[in-house]
């Protein structure tokens, strides 16, 4: 199995410096579903789009549901190399190796690339998966604009097809192969149990702009106090519930080194194993926010942009994975999916790669490609057992 020259084919696309830029509908991720076009030609695999960005490429199409498999190439803001690629290259390699065995499938085996599973770019995660199911109206993913005010319409060339149950219908079961996005996993391949509930909510802080020489101190309205009480607050109230919060992301206006700030908006990503927790956790977030605001004499207000339920993959199909890999570990993640997406419409599970330092979202990601390669014949193993 050539998993290293396949690899390296796409290493380059899109890597910065600071790690990869790869921003759905953008210069180096049309130039990935590019090579991902040529590749599977080179399988006699008939790729199809379904009107949302998502590619479909299928082994031996008919009536028949198939088994899908595949992931994501759009990454976060100078991510890593694997959260996502591994699962299309993975899937590619899979493919390669049921012929190598000689194994002829008896329902189609089909390998997709989800559009935007980030949301980095218009800020909805998975959001070609939700279209495709349903989740999201095509006219609100539409209007969704970027940094530069780029709308998803102007970006992918048109309203998104939105629903497609025609699609859905023809899918059996559903098997993403993923890097482990923590240290949890400790042996080459596991698979997932469940997705903890996690969402994204916008806080802006509003103020007085004012002049950073002559305002006294007693005098200002300054949102950044607020924020930077919200920053710590929200640390501290995850700590005290077992939760995830995280405040990575900032915009200040109008972000001058003498003016003190009119505006800040941030992004705050909660999570948790249960969602009431979740709950609880933005709730404490929003109240001690709006208590410092008070002292502040600054407006704060949360809105959520992008919230998932939790997800508990198919019990028997878990299992049963689980079983046919040998009895490899079973381990829940705090990482959204497309996985989670498609897991309320067919039968889904995941198979995680170890990540031997557990850093993700970060170019200092890192799998070797021994563990990769299992995960490889892994998939391959659960495809000939769900596919034959
Ligand atoms: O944010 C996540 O959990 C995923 O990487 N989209
Ligand atoms: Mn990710
Ligand atoms: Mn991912």
């Amino acid at each position: 199995m050539e998993f290293r020259a396949l690899w390296d084919e796409i290493a380059a696309i899109g890597k910065e410096p600071t790690g990869y830029l790869r921003y759905a509908w953008t210069e180096p991720e049309l130039a990935l579903r590019t090579w991902f076009r040529a590749q599977a030609g080179q399988r006699d695999l008939a790729v199809e789009e379904d009107g949302n960005g998502n590619l479909f490429a299928w082994w031996n199409p008919s009536a028949e549901p198939g088994v899908l498999t595949g992931s994501h190439f759009d990454s976060v803001p100078h991510g890593g190399a694997y959260d996502g690629p591994l699962g299309i290259v993975s899937a590619l390699l899979a493919v390669d190796e049921l012929r190598a065995r000689g194994v002829r499938p008896a329902r189609p085996v089909g390998v997709a690339v989800f559009a935007e599973e980030e949301g980095s770019r218009f800020g909805l995660a998975c959001l070609g998966s939700r279209l495709l199911t349903g989740a999201v109206a095509p006219e609100a993913a539409a209007a969704l604009r970027d940094r530069d005010g780029v709308t998803l319409a102007e970006a992918a060339g048109g309203v998104p097809k939105g629903h497609r149950p025609d699609l859905l219908a023809r899918i059996s079961s559903f098997v993403e192969l993923h890097i482990e996005q923590g240290r949890a996993l400790t042996v080459p391949v596991g698979v997932a149990s469940a997705i903890w509930p996690h969402g994204r909510w916008r806080i802006d802080f509003a103020g007085e702009g004012n002049h950073a020489g002559t305002t006294l101190m007693s005098d200002r309205h300054d949102p950044m106090l607020t924020f930077a009480y919200t920053v710590l607050a929200a640390n501290k109230e995850a700590r005290l519930r077992g939760a995830h919060a995280t405040i990575g992301r900032v915009s200040v206006e109008p972000n001058a080194t003498n003016a003190i700030p009119a505006r800040v908006s941030a992004w705050l990503d909660a999570r948790a194993a249960d969602a009431s927790v979740v709950d609880d956790l933005v709730a404490a977030v929003t109240a001690r926010a709006s208590e410092r605001a008070t002292r502040d004499g600054t407006r704060v207000q949360l809105t959520p942009e992008s919230l998932s339920g939790e997800t508990a993959f198919d019990v028997a199909l878990r299992d049963r994975i689980a079983e046919r890999l040998g009895g490899v570990p079973v381990l829940a993640t705090g990482a959204g999916h497309d996985a989670g997406v498609l897991s309320a419409h067919v039968p889904t599970a995941m198979l995680f790669v170890r990540n031997p330092s557990g850093v993700s979202h970060s170019p200092a990601e890192t799998a070797s490609d021994d563990d990769c390669i299992e995960g490889v014949r892994a998939l391959a193993d659960v495809l000939e057992d769900l596919a034959c």
